[in-house]
C-alpha cells in the first residue's frame, strides 16, 4: 500500500528549478573528482526521526502523525513504519538506513519478548532490503530512553542494568550484523554525570571500555567486519558526557585498546556544543585515522542544545566535504540525524527536508572540489610551513634535533623575523569566491 501517495520519485531539475520536490543539486550520477555524487554521499535515513519524531517538544505534544494508518506501539505500526521507510527512501534515493533497536519494535518488559518482535520485524525489513537494495548503514542499542537507564549503560552503579545493557547490545549487533550494517555505533547518551559528589569517574570509565571490549570480542566472534563507532557529545542529557569531543574519545580508546576496532561517528552539532566546528572534529579524527561516518544535522548557535536541524549552511557542508575528501572518504555515510522543525508536520515536509539535506551536501561536495583543484588554499598552507624545509627543520620533524642545538642557532640570530601573516581574510574572500561563482 502506498503511503505518500501525492508524491512521487524525487528528480533532478537542476539549479533552476522552482520545484520544490526536485533536487537543484545533488545529481546522483556527475562525476566529481572521478567519482559519483551518489559514491561521495552514501546518504542514510535515520528511523527515529524520520519514522518516529512527531514534532514532540518540552512544551508540546506531537503535531505530525506518524501512525501510518496503524495503531501506535503495535506491530502493525512498527511494519507500518518499515513499508513507509523504504517506500521514503527509494522515493527520494537514500540508499542507507539507521536504527536503534527501540526504533523498530515497540519496547516490551522482557528483554525476551522485546527480542522475538526484533527477529519478527528484522524478516520484514531483510523481505524490503532485498527487494528495493536498500541498505543498512549502523545499528545501534538505546540505553538512554528507558527510565532503566537514569544513570547511563555501561557507566551505571547497577550491575543488573549493566547486564541488560549488555543483552541489548547484542541484539543490536545481531541485527545489524543480519542487515549487512557497515557499523555500530555507541553514542553515550547517559555515560556521564550531573554531580562528581555521587560519581565514581574512573570506576564508570572504566566499565563503558569493559562493555566495549565484550562487544568488540562478540562483534568479531560472530563475523562482524565492520567498524564501531563512538558518537562524541559534550552533554546533553548529562551534564558531562564522557564522549566530550573527538580528542576526548580517541584518547579513551587509546587507553583501554579499543583505537583498532573503533573510528568516530562526527555529528555536525554536537560538535558545536563542545565549542567546536564540525570541521574540526572532521579534522581530529581524520588526522588520527579514525574518521568513519558522519551524522548530517546542523544546530542554532542562538541555542545550546541539540536541535538536529536538516543541513542548510553551505559554508559548513563546504567545508565538510573539504575535510572528507582530503581523508580518502568515510567508510560510513551520511546520516541525516535530523528532524523536521515542530511546525513543518507534513508528508511533505518530510521529503522537503531530505532535498534540502541532500542539496546542501552536494552543494558542499561541488564546492570543496573547486577548493582543492583551485588549490590556492593547499598551496597557502603548503608555504605557511616552508621554513621547516632545512637541515634542522627535517632533524626536529623526524625526532632526532636536541634542544641545545636548536638554543645554539637562536643564539646566533639575535631576534627571529615574525613568522608571516596568516592571510586569514584572504583565505576567506577565496572561499567565498569559489562559493558565489559557477
Ligand atoms: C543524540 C544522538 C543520537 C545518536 C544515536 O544526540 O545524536 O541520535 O546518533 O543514538
Ligand atoms: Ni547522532
Ligand atoms: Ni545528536
Amino acid at each position: 500500500m502506498e503511503i505518500f501517495k501525492n508524491i512521487g520519485k524525487i528528480p533532478y531539475e537542476g539549479p533552476a528549478s522552482r520545484n520544490p520536490l526536485a533536487f537543484k543539486f545533488y545529481d546522483r550520477d556527475r562525476v566529481i573528482l572521478g567519482k559519483k555524487m551518489s559514491e561521495h554521499l552514501p546518504f542514510a535515513m535515520a528511523w527515529w526521526h524520520n519514522l518516529g519524531a512527531a514534532g514532540t517538544d518540552m512544551f508540546g505534544r506531537d503535531t505530525a502523525d506518524k501512525s501510518f494508518g496503524a495503531c501506535r506501539g503495535t506491530m502493525e505500526h512498527a511494519r507500518a513504519k518499515v513499508d513507509a521507510g523504504f517506500e521514503f527512501m527509494q522515493k527520494v534515493g537514500v540508499e542507507y538506513f539507521c536504527f536503534h533497536d527501540v526504533d523498530l519494535v515497540p519496547e516490551a518488559d522482557d528483554i525476551k519478548e522485546t527480542n522475538r518482535r526484533l527477529d519478527e520485524i528484522a524478516d520484514y525489513i531483510v523481505e524490503k532490503m532485498n527487494e528495493t537494495g536498500v541498505r543498512c548503514l549502523w545499528g545501534t542499542a538505546n540505553m538512554f530512553s528507558n527510565p532503566r537507564f537514569m544513570n547511563g549503560a555501561g557507566s551505571t552503579n547497577s550491575v543488573d542494568v549493566y547486564c541488560f545493557a549488555a543483552a541489548q547490545i547484542k541484539k543490536a549487533l545481531d541485527l545489524t550484523v543480519r542487515f549487512g550494517g557497515r557499523g555500530y555505533v555507541f553514542w553515550g547518551g547517559r555515560e556521564g554525570y550531573e554531580t562528581l559528589l555521587n560519581t565514581d569517574v574512573k570506576f564508570e570509565q572504566e566499565n563503558i571500555a569493559a562493555l566495549m571490549k565484550m562487544a568488540v570480542e562478540y562483534g568479531r566472534s560472530m563475523g562482524f567486519k565492520g567498524d564501531f563507532y563512538i558518537e562524541p557529545k559534550p552533554k546533553e542529557p548529562m551534564k558531562h558526557q564522557y564522549d566530550f569531543d573527538a580528542a576526548t574519545a580517541i584518547g579513551f580508546l587509546r587507553q583501554y585498546g579499543l583505537d583498532k576496532d573503533f573510528k568516530m561517528n562526527i555529528e555536525a552539532n554536537h560538535a558545536m556544543l563542545a565549542g567546536h566546528t564540525f570541521e574540526h572534529d572532521l579534522r581530529i579524527s581524520a588526522m588520527n585515522g579514525m574518521l568513519g561516518s558522519i551524522d548530517a544535522n546542523q544546530g542554532d548557535y542562538l541555542l545550546g542544545w541539540d536541535t538536529d536541524e536538516f543541513p542548510f549552511d553551505v559554508y559548513s557542508t563546504t567545508m565538510c566535504m573539504y575535510e572528507v575528501i582530503k581523508a580518502g572518504g568515510l567508510t560510513g555515510g551520511f546520516n541525516f540525524d535530523a528532524k523536521c522543525r515542530r511546525p513543518s508536520y507534513t508528508y511533505e515536509d518530510m521529503f522537503q527536508s531530505y532535498v534540502l539535506g541532500m542539496d546542501s551536501f552536494a552543494l558542499g561536495l561541488i564546492k570543496a572540489a573547486k577548493l582543492i583543484e583551485d588549490g590556492r588554499i593547499d598551496a597557502f598552507v603548503k608555504e605557511r610551513y616552508s621554513s621547516f624545509e632545512c637541515e634542522l627543520g627535517r632533524k626536529i620533524r623526524s625526532g632526532s634535533a636536541t634542544l641545545t642545538e636548536l638554543a645554539e642557532r637562536a643564539d646566533k640570530m639575535g631576534a627571529p623575523a615574525l613568522p608571516g601573516s596568516g592571510r586569514q581574510e584572504y583565505l576567506e574572500s577565496v572561499v567565498n569566491q569559489i562559493l558565489f561563482t559557477e
